[in-house]
């Protein structure tokens, strides 16, 4: 150890030698450099080691540095193919080939002036490489500026609490996942669940995807149905899972709501390890399977249908029409698939075991069928292992942008061009990879704006020793604000799945949710960590100071469980978002929101004219007393889940909002003043 410690004094961590002899012991030491050396002011360092994907026993490294002070952009590559002419497309300056394969670039001043460009460079060159990252590292300056917003002297506010209802809401559902012996990696990861109105009576329903048999993945019985629920409006709910004919086929995981063809009723598409649905709402409490006349089985060409985890709802072309983003996850065959063991004990294997699958954006035609525009648009292009969906139009240029949290892998940024193409800027706008260059486990993600300041952030959950990564978009790049925030202490012992960012206590702050759960059902045994974790809970503050709030809020939000995905909405429309949450092998969670504090709320119901009729992608501005606020419609949220589109505001204080303006997709701006806080909503598109 301390033979690595004076290594990293003495700078070895920035060798850039690449020869494969060196690699190892290059890698260890990084490991250990990144954690030990404290933040340098400015400065940026990333070292992106990469396989060749075309012979995976050769090596390549990009290593780049920048440094404001020197304003000196430094680019190695080494070892490797070597593409040099493909690499050094775009670049402007001087560049000399050095010995031993090594290509040196270095441009001095002017050149690249800010750590956004130099990770651009080191981006664009890996793409010409073509390889993928394995380990980067990369330091950033702490923000001083961040302070908690609590008035000093004022009393502590009342806490949020949480009543779990699930014994008297008539809910039977328990989650089946046929935990085999061999443990298929599919057993752990399913739960999705979505909170929806599918009849149009003010209360949102809640529907429960479902595993099948293993290993035939078929529903055999009636415990493998999936299941819907209608919200009576008094605390009891009726299973509607036969009359609505949602039962549902194959091992499911995930659920996007969304009503895809604007005839007032949301639909539900439901991803899953071999079968795909499409489930039109007919608006008479029925459903009809229309996944092949829609075309959306999820089928990727010359690749057949790998494990989809989740979908989203979001109209990317703006045209007024729901488009369908499918999230696939590992390339996984259960008939033919690695097994792992810990100890000699079987446990379910990591990511890293498999490839990552491409995921599919289908474009909708307004016609009932959808057009796979995976290529065109590039979505496929960026393989990954996504476990998490969440949409925002992040730099407010119009265009709704994808934020996918990759499992074990960089996480993309997916930026809408507007012309119907995406480009990944996960790694030049800072939310690739943590602030120390770790790639975490990513998993459910949320994608809003928790300061109010119009800019929507980052945050997702992830595993045991991880942190959950909050990124603020400060408007030019995002910030890794993750250890300001409050939330590592809870979250390096936590592993969590289904995630969300709603104004819990209604003070106008988002607060954020964890579903927690481990990914072993043997973590114990094996790994000796709890298997079974509470969830998370942590009140905003504001400027991103979080205070860990679960203990205080009640026993049942306490208990701990193999959680899984969670949905937020207000189940009984008194102003205080509630949440449905998952737990494998055993009964969900159904959390009403039972916090005292006379805070006021508004709930926005949009209804798309010329838009999409579910509004989703509508950003809304409002102003109050005490200032303004930001959130935006959209269903996907968190893990494998789907929550209520309509939008949520707590008022804190001000029983009125002084101004209301809404950003319609398509380009409607629309401005309502002096509305009554406490009240759903309904606001129609203007024509
Ligand atoms: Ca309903
Ligand atoms: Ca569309
Ligand atoms: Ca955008
Ligand atoms: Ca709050």
């Amino acid at each position: 150890m301390l033979f690595i410690f004076l290594l990293c004094r003495a700078g070895l961590h920035t060798e850039r030698q690449s020869i494969d002899g060196r690699f190892k012991i290059r890698r260890i030491v990084n490991d250990f450099c990144f954690r030990a050396t404290p933040i340098s002011t400015g400065a940026a360092q990333l070292a992106w080691i990469a396989q060749s994907k075309r012979n995976r026993a050769r090596t390549a490294s990009i290593n780049g540095s920048w440094q404001p002070s020197r304003h000196k952009f430094s680019l190695y590559t080494g070892n490797g193919p070597a593409p040099v002419n493909p690499l050094y497309a775009g670049l402007r300056g001087p560049f000399r080939i050095g010995a031993d394969h090594q290509t040196t670039l270095r441009h001095r001043s002017q050149f690249v002036k800010t750590r956004r460009e130099f990770l651009a460079r080191v981006s664009m060159a890996a793409a010409a490489f073509r390889v993928m990252p394995q380990r980067a590292w990369a330091w950033s300056s702490p923000d001083s500026a961040l302070r908690t917003a609590a008035v000093p002297g004022a009393s502590p506010p009342a806490a949020i609490v949480f009543e779990d209802v699930i014994g008297a809401s008539g809910i039977g559902f328990q989650l089946k996942n046929s935990i085999s012996p061999q443990r298929y990696s599919i057993e752990t990861m399913l739960g999705g669940v979505a909170v929806f109105d599918y009849n149009n009576d003010g209360l949102l329903d809640v529907f429960f995807t479902n595993g099948a048999t293993i290993p035939s993945l078929e529903k055999t019985d009636s415990s493998y149905w999936n299941r819907l629920y209608r919200n009576n409006g008094d605390g009891t709910f009726t299973d509607v899972t036969e009359k609505a004919g949602v039962q549902g086929v194959g091992y499911s995981m995930g659920v996007a709501a969304g009503d895809y063809d604007n005839d007032g009723f949301v639909d539900l598409y439901v991803a899953g390890v071999n079968r795909n649905q499409l489930l039109h709402n007919n608006g008479d409490g029925t459903f009809t399977d229309v996944t092949a006349s829609a075309g959306v089985g999820g089928v990727v060409p010359g690749r057949g249908k790998p494990w989809s985890v989740t979908a989203g709802w979001f109209d990317y072309n703006n045209d007024g029409k729901l488009d369908l983003l499918v999230m696939n996850y590992l390339d996984y065959n259960i008939h033919d698939c690695k097994l792992c063991s810990i100890g000699g004990v079987r446990t379910y294997c990591a990511p890293g075991n498999f490839n990552g699958t491409p995921n599919i954006l289908y474009r909708n035609n307004g016609d009932g069928t959808f057009t796979d525009v995976s290529d065109s648009s590039r979505v496929g292009h960026y393989v990954g292992k996504g476990m998490g969906i969440a949409f925002a139009d992040y730099d407010n240029d119009g265009f709704t942008d994808v934020f996918i949290s990759n499992d074990t892998f960089p996480n993309f940024l997916l930026h809408n061009n507007g012309d119907g193409t995406f480009k990944d800027v996960a790694l030049e706008e800072g939310v690739a990879y943590t602030s120390d260059g770790s790639v975490v486990a990513g998993m459910g993600a949320e994608f809003r704006d928790l300061n109010n300041d119009g800019l929507p952030d980052i945050f997702h959950t992830a595993m045991y020793g991880n942190t959950f990564p909050l990124y603020k978009n400060t408007g030019d790049q995002f910030e890794d604000v993750t250890g300001i925030s409050g939330i590592t202490a809870f979250s390096r012992r936590m592993t969590a799945w289904g995630t969300g960012a709603f104004d819990f206590d209604n003070d106008g702050y988002k607060d954020l949710f964890a579903a927690g759960g481990a990914i072993l059902d043997n973590e114990l045994e094996v790994l000796h960590r709890p298997t079974r974790q509470p969830n998370g809970l942590f009140r905003n503050n504001g400027n991103f100071a979080f205070t860990d709030v679960s203990s205080t809020a009640g026993a049942a939000f306490l208990d701990p469980r193999a959680h899984r995905g969670a949905a937020f909405g207000d189940f009984n429309n008194d102003g205080r978002i509630g949440v449905l949450v998952s737990t494998v092998n055993d009964k969900p969670q159904l959390f009403f929101n039972r916090t005292n504090n006379g805070n006021h709320w508004i709930t926005i119901r949009l209804v798309g004219t010329k838009d999409n009729r579910d509004g989703l992608g509508v950003k809304i501005k409002i102003t109050v007393a005490q200032g303004v606020q930001y959130n935006h419609a959209t269903t996907a949220v968190g893990y494998s889940s789907s929550s209520d589109k309509r939008v949520h505001f707590g008022l804190g204080k001000a029983d009125v909002i002084d101004k209301m303006e809404l950003f319609w997709p398509t380009g409607v701006k629309q401005v309502l003043t002096h509305v009554k806080a406490d009240q759903v909503l309904t606001i129609v598109e203007d024509q």
